[in-house]
């Protein structure tokens, strides 16, 4: 059940088969490759909203009496990667390293596999998989978990910045020179060593029906052997899904140390998370279809920009959805994810403010994954569950981005 409900959904890679690595495509006008001025306009309108709704809350409390928590002088900006100075960018590369070698506070009884504080965050994510994605958490989970990620960085490792992202369409025709990944000292590490291979294919499930899904290959698939986390040791997973590696033991939650490996490329990067696609997120009208765009369409080649970028990433452990916030290069990814629906949200405000308080009814709305088995939607008292990593929460204080214990936005 487990295995084909993960199929269904098109994020497991159940094959790979040895060939050539494909070419980028040369790109036409229209590919969305080059960023559009329509989408600039839509972030900047994005952000000119949230700044009046933060003035407007703030105007309203103090005729109240009361002391707003958010204002537009104290709200922090996450920032694009690539945009940050190098000194900025060594500056949380090494904070990762001192995350990852801190302690961990998961009991050896309960994942012996962790030995850092980075692995407490894998092990909340590898035991909830199934609960977080293609469900009405998802969205809300990873925002608070990629916030307490950014928040240990900062008070346990000293980081003064905040969490970057990783926007796609910026590098896509080849993420692996971007300086997220192109392997210099204040990269996020290299791509993985070229080995030849095909792409994933994704078999639907038995019953089911249809072809195989090929996804197209990157231009690494080996050991990650230059930049910051060049050798960097993986301890947890994985759990399944990586077709040349065996699953860890425990289920992905005993020690396996092995060495990261990487499949960065551009073809995945341009055909599931380009300009086109970002615009299309943007202006969906609701949150059930914001998430289908986001999140793909079962048994179809369209497996959304979530998945194609965690299969851009590739690899192991990035390869496989339990534990692929084991690669650095998940919390970037995530960042951009939690900026796209951040500026949705942002966009709606014009009309109503549902889009902070409406989970959706569709299939991905539910508490189980893609509704199966059935089960309620999700409620905004829902229970954000950190584990050992970080402090639990509800769905409806991470709704907004500038309310509850938050105070941010996206440059
Ligand atoms: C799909 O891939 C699986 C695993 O490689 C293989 O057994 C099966 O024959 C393929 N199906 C089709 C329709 O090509
Ligand atoms: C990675 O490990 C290999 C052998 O284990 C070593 O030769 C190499 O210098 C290491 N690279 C870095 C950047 O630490
Ligand atoms: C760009 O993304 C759109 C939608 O996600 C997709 O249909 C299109 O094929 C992509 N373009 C390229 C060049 O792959
Ligand atoms: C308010 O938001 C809801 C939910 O997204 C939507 O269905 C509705 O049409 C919106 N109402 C207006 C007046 O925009
Ligand atoms: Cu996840």
């Amino acid at each position: 059940m487990k295995a084909a409900a993960l199929l269904a959904t098109g994020l497991v890679a159940v094959a790979v088969h040895a060939g050539v690595p494909p070419r980028d495509a040369p790109a036409a006008a229209d590919d969305g490759l080059t960023k559009p001025q329509d989408l600039d306009d839509l972030i900047e309108k994005a952000k000119a909203q949230i700044t009046d709704e933060i003035n407007e809350n703030e105007e309203a409390l103090r005729k109240r009496g009361e002391t707003p928590r958010c204002t537009v002088r104290n709200l922090i900006f996450r920032r694009e990667y690539g945009s940050l100075s190098k000194e900025d960018r060594l500056a949380y590369v090494n904070a990762v390293k001192c995350l990852q070698s801190k302690p961990p506070r998961t009991p050896a009884s309960v994942a012996p596999g962790a030995k850092s504080r980075f692995d407490d965050f894998v092990v909340t994510h590898i035991q909830q998989t199934l609960a977080i994605h293609y469900s009405g958490v998802f969205q809300p989970w990873h925002r608070w978990f990629v916030y307490q990620y950014e928040k240990a960085l900062r008070d346990e490792c000293g980081y003064a910045g905040y969490q970057p992202y990783w926007d796609w369409p910026l590098y896509a025709r080849a993420p692996q020179d971007s300086p997220l990944f192109n392997g210099d000292p204040y990269s996020l590490g290299g791509n993985g060593e070229y080995i030849p291979h095909d792409g994933p294919v994704i078999v639907p499930p038995p019953g089911v029906g249809g072809d195989n899904i090929s996804l197209p290959a990157g231009v690494g698939s080996g050991l990650v052997k230059t930049g910051p986390f060049a050798n960097m040791t993986v301890n947890l997973g994985p759990v399944g899904g990586l077709a040349d590696t065996a699953p860890g033991p425990l289920g992905g939650l005993g020690y396996n140390p092995r060495g990261l490996k990487r499949d960065l490329g551009g073809a995945m990067n341009m055909r599931y998370a380009n300009y086109t696609t970002v615009f299309r997120l943007l202006t969906q009208p609701n949150v059930d279809q914001y998430r289908v765009v986001s999140e793909g369409v079962p048994y179809t080649p369209e497996i959304g920009p979530h998945g194609g970028i965690h299969y851009t990433i590739g690899g192991d452990p990035g390869g496989d959805l339990f534990t692929s916030p084991g690669d650095p290069a998940f919390w970037v990814h995530h960042g951009q994810m939690d900026r796209l629906w951040t500026l949705w949200q942002a966009l709606g405000l014009a009309d109503n403010k549902t889009r902070y308080t409406d989970l959706g009814s569709g299939s991905y709305a539910h508490r189980t994954w893609a509704n199966q088995p059935a089960s309620p939607l999700a409620e905004l008292g829902d229970v954000i569950d950190m584990g050992y990593a970080a402090p639990s929460t509800t769905i409806e204080e991470v709704m907004s981005t500038t309310g509850g214990e938050l105070c941010y936005f996206y440059l």
